[in-house]
């Protein structure tokens, strides 16, 4: 017999949103290796453990490879295999009967976090199918940070600047880096070599806390006013850019009146902070810069969330640290190619339909509020009919979508797609997320998974996802900057399909066919054609990237006009105070109303505070459970405890224990951690993909996930942007027996 072809495949991993350079070792049609790809320009080598055990993570025997169309009761287990276009086809079919009775708006869509880059065809299939009710996490992931620096400041991201040298201090605000992104605390960690101070925010002693000069061991949830109360130093020491403030923002006198009340005293009490820490910080940020901040992710600030990264955002402005070396520094999307948010087709969805979007009624960024963003930043890049994605911004609202299911109110929604998204165990309140999927409103709910996940078990059809691996990768951030390309290690195996597959097939079934050419890859060579590029050569080349770094230059000058270009916001200039959150009903100024489900618990009887699970470095939100190279060192869910806490209980090390909210109560097993702040719980999100599948333990995610304890109450929820709290949830603990 003849050996199988060795080759190595250079592309990109899609485990986590870091994107690492990978060089996959194929054997036949057999991915058998995996490395770091020392010349990407960015990662440069760098693999973790989650990419490590990549290859293992492929072969896992729980992957699914042949549609599973469910028999019997929803949850109850019972499959029977059915050939991939049988499925697709009998989809199509009920889909287009509860299009044609109930309108299109009756289909929803939940996408979940990234996992290579075809997702934007379901954001495509939805628009031209004429559903607005795509359902995203961003509500909880970059979301709001997105949302507000494109009302803030017209596009984003506004990236620390860590190359230049320039930057006298740097503040890792909410981020936990050396899990969450390595090569992003390797960068931070050289300018802090370079000269640069360090400033963590963070409740928690991360390594990044250890390694810093200033560590404010923030009370959770309190940002907002630890941001206004830095602005409110920075007014008053007279540290502000004034030149640069009346050039380039407005709303400056209305945000100098708002913080005023924000004085260093009232935010070390609001904050659990020293003051004189608050004033050192401010000096280091403010006085000595040029400075840069590091934005996390994390927000989940309830009624909070949206002012906390915009009070961010006006720190960042009235100090002049924008487009200044050692600042943060914008990108805008890329003018020599077309974007994800082009292929997403919005202007094909009628604003007839957009008006029907759930949740878009209450939370007005996903609706008036993302066209009028996209209307302004239209001028600076009018190639782009929508510069913005949508997968940010104009979304449905997770918690009122589950709401609308059970209800039928304000109309029914009868099917439900899921792809690259476990919605059980991500979302807020698991149990009422798990309600909508087996509710008998739900008349067709499809799964497209590489696992049997909570999720998946619910579902009518399950769909076999190809995973990066078997597919070919092309990158176009929406925020300018790089472009990178990668080959297909391997085809996908048995009936796997990738996710682009999944919405073609179904989309040429239901008229779009014109829409659909048949490969991604044939997709993303019409992308790339203004710059005469395809992806075949893009992916084969030895630099498998371009950059485009011309981006966002709001002080350049305009040649047409004359003018500077200024910024993509309707006034053009960074709105300290937001015309669109005016427009749309919403207090243009950032504040602070330190809102959380807190205030519904009973306070002397939940003592604790909840924190739901920062990233961790071997796992991928609820992924990674069936890794048994991983599972072996990460067995069990862990709520992490500071020992005094524990021991106050009787708690050790170890030990099972229920972990109980207003909402509810879950399992898991304490880890005492001096890094945590006491009277803290930290737990993460869970299941066990080795137990039993039916609907009432759903692989233990009831008895054990964390989100089972967080309220999704609409009403808790961020006014414009519709986040529910994450932070200041009240619990208690106590030991428990160990689950059977
Ligand atoms: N309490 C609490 N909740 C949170 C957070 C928190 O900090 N606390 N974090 C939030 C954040 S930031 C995020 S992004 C969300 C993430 O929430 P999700 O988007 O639900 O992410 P995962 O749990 O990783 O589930 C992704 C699923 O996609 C599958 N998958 C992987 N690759 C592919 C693929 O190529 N195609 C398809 N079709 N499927 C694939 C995996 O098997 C996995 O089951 O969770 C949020 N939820
Ligand atoms: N290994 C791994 N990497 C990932 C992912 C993954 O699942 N696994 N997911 C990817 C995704 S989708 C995302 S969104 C990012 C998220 O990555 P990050 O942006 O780094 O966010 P988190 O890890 O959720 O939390 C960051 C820090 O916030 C702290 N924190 C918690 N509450 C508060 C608070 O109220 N105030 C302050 N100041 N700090 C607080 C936590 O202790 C933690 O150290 O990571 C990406 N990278
Ligand atoms: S999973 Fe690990 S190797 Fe893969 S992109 Fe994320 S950080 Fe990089
Ligand atoms: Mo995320």
């Amino acid at each position: 017999m003849e050996a199988a072809a060795r080759e190595e495949v250079r592309t990109i991993c899609s485990h986590c949103s870091t994107r690492c350079g990978v060089v996959v070792t194929v054997e036949g049609n057999v991915p058998v290796a995996i490395r770091g790809d020392r010349d990407h320009p960015v990662t440069q080598g760098f693999i973790c453990p989650r990419g490590r055990a990549a290859i293992e993570y492929f072969h896992n025997r729980r992957r699914l490879d042949h549609p599973l169309k469910r028999m019997g009761d929803r949850g109850e287990g019972h499959w029977v295999r059915v050939p991939w276009d049988e499925a697709v086809d009998e989809i199509a079919d009920r889909l287009k009967r509860i299009a044609e009775e109930s309108g299109p708006e009756a289909l929803a869509y939940f996408f979940g976090t990234y996992h290579g880059t075809d997702q934007g065809a379901g954001l495509r299939f939805m628009n031209l199918f004429g559903s607005p009710n795509y359902v995203g996490n961003a509500f909880i992931c970059a979301g709001p940070k997105t949302g507000a620096e494109w009302v803030t400041l017209g596009f984003g991201p506004a990236s620390p600047d860590l190359a230049s040298g320039e930057a006298r201090c740097i503040i890792v605000w909410a981020q936990h880096p050396s899990a969450s992104n390595v090569p992003l605390w390797t960068r931070i960690l050289k300018a802090k070599a370079a000269g640069a101070k360090l400033v963590v925010i963070d409740p928690v002693q991360t390594p990044e806390a250890r390694a810093a000069d200033l560590w404010l061991k923030i009370r959770p949830g309190t940002d907002t006013a630890l941001a206004l109360g830095l602005i409110h130093i920075a007014i008053t020491e007279g540290w502000t850019d004034q030149a640069f403030i009346a050039k380039w923002t407005v709303g400056y006198d209305a945000l100098a009146e708002r913080v005023a009340d924000y004085t260093p005293e009232r935010v070390a009490q609001l904050t659990g902070l020293a003051e004189a820490d608050i004033r050192t910080c401010a000096a280091w940020y403010a006085d000595d810069g040029p400075a840069a901040i590091s934005i996390g992710v994390i927000n989940g600030m309830g009624r909070d969330t949206f002012s906390c990264e915009r009070a961010k955002l006006c720190l960042i402005a009235v100090t002049g640290n924008i487009n200044r070396p050692g600042g943060n520094i914008l990108a805008g999307p890329t003018r020599r190619v077309m974007t994800k948010a082009d292929l997403e087709m919005n202007d094909r969805l009628s604003d007839v339909q957009k008006d029907k979007r759930i949740g878009g009624d209450a939370f007005l960024m996903h609706t008036r509020g993302y066209e009028a963003i996209n209307a302004a930043a239209r001028r600076l890049w009018p190639q782009h009919h929508y510069p913005l994605t949508t997968s940010r911004g104009g979304i449905a609202h997770p918690p009122s979508m589950f709401r609308a299911i059970v209800d039928r109110e304000p109309y029914p929604v009868r099917a439900a797609i899921v792809q690259h998204n476990n919605l059980v165990g991500s979302y807020a309140n698991s149990r009422l997320a798990r309600d909508a999927l087996v509710s008998p409103n739900l008349e067709l709910s499809v799964v497209h998974e590489l696992f049997m996940t909570p999720t998946a078990a619910l579902a009518d059809f399950v769909m076999p996802a190809a995973s990066w691996i078997e597919k070919s990768f092309m990158y176009v951030s929406g925020e300018g900057g790089m472009f990178f390309a990668g080959r297909r290690p391997v085809r996908p195996h048995a009936e796997r399909h990738s996710d682009y597959e999944f919405f073609r097939d179904l989309g040429q079934r239901l008229g779009q066919g014109a829409f659909w050419p048949d490969t991604l890859e044939q997709l993303w060579d019409m992308m790339l054609a203004p710059a005469g590029l395809t992806h075949g050569a893009l992916a084969s080349a030895g630099q498998n990237w371009v950059n485009d770094a011309a981006g966002y230059a709001p002080f350049a000058t305009d040649p047409a006009t004359g003018e500077p270009f200024g910024f993509g916001t309707p006034s053009g200039k960074i709105e300290l105070s937001s015309s669109i959150l005016a427009a749309c009903g919403a207090d243009p100024l950032p504040s602070y109303q330190g809102y959380a489900p807190a205030d519904r618990g009973a306070g002397g009887e939940l003592p604790l505070t909840l924190m739901t699970g920062a990233t961790k470095i071997d796992m991928t939100h609820t992924d990674h459970r069936q890794v048994e190279t991983i599972r072996r060192k990460h067995y069990d869910p862990l709520a992490r405890i500071h020992p005094d806490t524990a021991s106050a209980y009787g708690i050790a090390d170890g030990d099972w224990i229920w972990i109980e909210s207003p909402m509810g109560r879950i399992r898991q097993r304490a880890q005492l951690s001096p890094d945590m702040p006491e009277k803290t719980v930290d737990a993460e999100r869970w299941w066990f993909p080795e137990r039993d599948g039916r609907v009432d333990t759903l692989f233990g995610t009831m008895e054990t996930n964390v989100n089972v304890l967080v309220d999704d109450n609409p009403d808790l929820c961020d006014r414009s942007y519709g986040t529910w709290p994450l932070r200041l949830i009240r619990c208690r603990i106590e030991k428990a027996d160990a689950p059977a």
